[in-house]
């Protein structure tokens, strides 16, 4: 027999989840802000939530203390691998030099630059990813000559040349958000979504008081 809890249960599964999906997912084409400092291991990549084309990520290198370099990492889908480009613009404090990482989903790498693009930034360039799959990637900036430790991606061999802090757009092509991540970024919709369905608890069972029935807790 189906209880009222377990069609209040179904209930509230079903309107937080399809509530997200209409009001955080841009369909049209958009830019990602780093929300708060984007991480720098697998756990901790900032998931970049929309499904329209990706056209460029802003963030800002930080000082993680007693001049600890930061390096960010996105999680976003290429679905165009062979159209797929990075080009960097940023203001960093001494001499604006950085590096560009791609990993894969299970953060193998797959591209490194240092230099190609203008002065010392870096930059993946059409045809780079051409003979990859479409499919999620996690790109990531940081400093130029901070490296990633072992493949796939554990950890990070610090050694910032110099130190600098700063603004920074990576402009995207090829790419576009993921509908959905694992990681921090679900766990807050997902709170928010409880905290939505905690309402609509509330607003049943007082509905339900008012009919004078009774709800099982
Ligand atoms: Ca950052
Ligand atoms: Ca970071
Ligand atoms: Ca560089």
């Amino acid at each position: 027999m189906i209880s009222a809890r377990s069609i209040l249960a179904a209930l509230i599964v079903v309107t937080g989840f399809a509530g997200l999906t209409l009001h955080s997912l841009p369909a049209r084409a958009f830019s990602w802000n780093e929300i708060g400092d984007a991480g720098e291991l697998l756990p901790t990549v900032q998931g970049i939530l929309g499904t329209g084309p990706l056209n460029s990520i802003s963030g800002t290198l930080i000082d993680l203390g007693s001049g600890t370099d930061d390096i960010d990492l996105y999680r976003f889908v290429v679905d165009q691998p062979s159209s797929f480009s990075v080009t960097v613009s940023s203001a960093l404090s001494v001499d604006n030099d950085s590096q560009l990482f791609l990993f894969n989903e299970s953060g193998s790498l797959i591209l490194a630059d240092d230099d190609d693009g203008p002065d010392l930034l870096p930059q993946f360039n059409v045809g780079d990813l051409s003979s990859q799959p479409a499919g999620i990637y996690i790109l990531g900036f940081n400093l130029y000559d901070s490296d990633p430790s072992a493949n796939p991606l554990t950890g990070w061999n610090r050694d910032p040349d110099p130190f600098q802090t700063g603004p920074y757009t990576l402009t995207i092509t090829g790419s576009t958000g993921v509908s959905a991540v694992p990681g921090p970024l679900p766990i807050i919709s997902v709170g928010v979504a409880f905290g939505w369905s905690r309402k609509l608890r509330k607003r049943i069972k007082s509905s339900k008081a008012e009919a004078n029935l009774t709800v099982n807790a």
